[in-house]
């Protein structure tokens, strides 16, 4: 167990993602719930793992699957109680894993009762809560759109006022240049605080600071001003872990959020490995470029080596399935699931696990009436309009769609994949049977193992928190290699990216190195190899 008093416990940490949503149901209402978490906690601690990120299980209409919070301090029925949130940081405290609460602070839901209040006159003290602006029906206040698509303001006729939302009409954005808002939400952070939780996800946190009339949605001019504010009135305590999501985050601007003498953030997420994919938008989907992937990952570990943090994830609930993304998630799904592991675990960063990941669970095909997610069926709606072709849409969606990760997490091979033993309330991945973690746990060549494997790696060579970062043959379209190194130490991470097998020359001192982790039998280290499909290896070598 980690020693979380530490101010940077969670260097050595890796953590995992629960949607509670899709993880596991235990009254049979067809939606998951704390209980459920709880019930797999022993689970997650035979992973390894130091710390859970819940997605919001507040008070939340769900228009936004809880990215719509009507109220930050209660929990949501559907999901449990406050109790039950007790009682889960509890039992998690018991098997060393910390809580991480998802914190939505750009918006709330409009069924807020501060929104409520808002809405009823402009002069209702909370209606300065928000962002309004006169005008007439109509005529919005500036071109501005919402990332769920059409204009970002939406017209309250008793008002004759627009209000500003970043994401959907369900969610407005709070105004926080308003001292009150920011001083209600520290309150609550401390709330949970008081309660046991050990850090904090900030959900689009490079938003908060948007400027509308001036077109600025992240990265606005106070937004450094409001994070450390934060950070020093509501998490206080240096050894609370805060991981921003960050879409805005650049190299330039990556070491303002978590930079070690800011006292603003531990660590970002940033995105731009996940665009590198797609034409403009992320629906335009076009064939990775690996020695692109290698020079953003390379440029990350340069820029916030020893000036900052990062995090490492190739999977969470916005994104589609990694294996089916960047792997094979038919012939060779076992192989490269553990392929993408040992790439990204051997970085510098803290790596985020999402649930299902370390089973290797893949995308999942719907009909357009089964998918919940209003991205998609916003998205459909528009291109139909525009008149695209819908076997088009279908594959863009298949592809990129939020609920390929939104599936039920697959625990058995019996109804359900054993997540509900009432009707999901999305569609379960007919794989179940074959992929779950029942399985996983009987099969020792599974996944699973090769992410406890790595994961216990992780906690015994301070090499891969501390060690430098280079990339070996940059310039090979096939292989993504690198090395770790310190005074003592190397550690060399290489992977086969590809389906056909590669030929690669090792430096002669690794030869003698030992194979931490592997996701093939019978390696014979030689100066001259041939990596197999997806062929990938952890190699540790001691030089002093
Ligand atoms: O996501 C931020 C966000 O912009 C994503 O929705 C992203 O643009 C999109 O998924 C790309 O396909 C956060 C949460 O992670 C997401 O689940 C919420 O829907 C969103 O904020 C609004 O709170």
């Amino acid at each position: 167990m980690l020693d979380k008093t530490q101010k940077d416990w969670w260097k050595k940490a890796v953590f995992y993602q629960i949607y509670p949503k899709s993880f596991q149901d235990t009254t049979g209402n067809g939606v998951g719930d704390l209980q459920g978490i709880i019930e797999h906690l022993d689970y997650l601690e035979t992973l390894g793992i130091d710390g859970i990120w819940l997605s919001p299980v507040f008070a939340s209409p769900q228009v936004d699957n809880g990215y719509d919070i009507s109220n930050y301090r209660e929990i949501d029925a559907m999901f449990g109680t406050k109790e039950d949130m007790v009682k889960l940081i509890q039992e998690a405290k018991k098997r060393g894993i910390s809580i991480i609460l998802d914190m939505v602070l750009n918006h709330t839901s409009d069924k807020h009762e501060w929104f409520q209040q808002a809405i009823q006159s402009k002069d209702n003290p909370y209606h300065d809560y928000y962002i309004f602006r006169d005008g007439k029906e109509g005529e919005y206040p500036n071109d501005m759109k919402a990332v769920f698509g059409g204009p970002a303001w939406k017209w309250i006729p008793s008002l004759e006022q627009y209000y500003f939302f970043q994401f959907s009409p369900q969610q407005p954005d709070l105004n926080w240049e308003n001292e009150k808002v920011r001083e209600e939400l520290y309150d609550m952070i401390r709330m949970w605080k008081s309660l046991g939780v050990e850090g904090f996800r900030l959900d689009v946190i490079d938003q908060i600071a948007k400027e509308p009339d001036n077109h600025i949605t992240n990265n606005g001019p106070k937004l450094h001003t409001y994070l450390q504010e934060m950070r020093e009135k509501a998490f206080v305590d240096n050894q609370i872990v805060t991981i921003g999501e960050a879409w805005g985050a650049n190299i330039e601007n990556a070491s303002l959020f978590c930079g070690e003498e800011r006292n603003e953030l531990s660590m970002v997420f940033q995105f731009e490995h996940m665009c590198l994919d797609q034409e403009n938008e992320k629906w335009d989907v076009k064939d990775l470029d690996l020695v692109q992937l290698k020079d953003i990952y390379n440029k990350w570990q340069q820029a916030l080596y020893q000036k900052g943090w990062n995090s490492l994830f190739l999977d969470n609930h916005d994104l589609p399935r990694i294996v089916s993304r960047w792997g094979n998630d038919t012939l060779y799904r076992k192989e490269s699931a553990k392929m993408l592991a040992i790439f990204l675990h051997g970085m510098q960063g803290t790596p985020f696990i999402y649930q299902g990941e370390e089973i290797g669970m893949t995308n999942c095909k719907m009909d357009i009436h089964e998918y919940q997610d209003l991205e998609i069926l916003n998205m459909f709606a528009d291109r139909i309009s525009k008149g695209y072709k819908k076997e088009d849409i279908m594959d863009s969606i298949y592809a990129r769609g939020r609920d390929n990760a939104r599936t039920p997490m697959q625990f058995s091979n019996t109804k359900n994949g054993g997540f509900s033993t009432g009707k999901p309330w999305i569609k379960v991945n007919e794989n179940y049977k074959e992929i779950n973690v029942e399985e996983a746990l009987q099969d020792k060549d599974s996944i699973f193992y090769t992410y406890q494997k790595l994961i216990s790696i992780r906690k015994h060579y301070p090499i891969l928190q501390e060690g430098s970062f280079t990339l070996i043959e940059p310039k090979d379209p096939d292989t993504f290699m690198y090395k770790r190194e310190s005074e003592e130490d190397t550690m060399v991470i290489l992977c086969n990216w590809r389906e056909k097998e590669k030929k690669i020359i090792l430096d002669k001192e690794w030869i003698s190195g030992d194979i931490l982790v592997s996701n093939y039998k019978d390696i014979l280290l030689q100066e001259e190899m041939v990596l197999r499909p997806y062929e990938a290896m952890m190699i540790y070598v001691r030089r002093k």
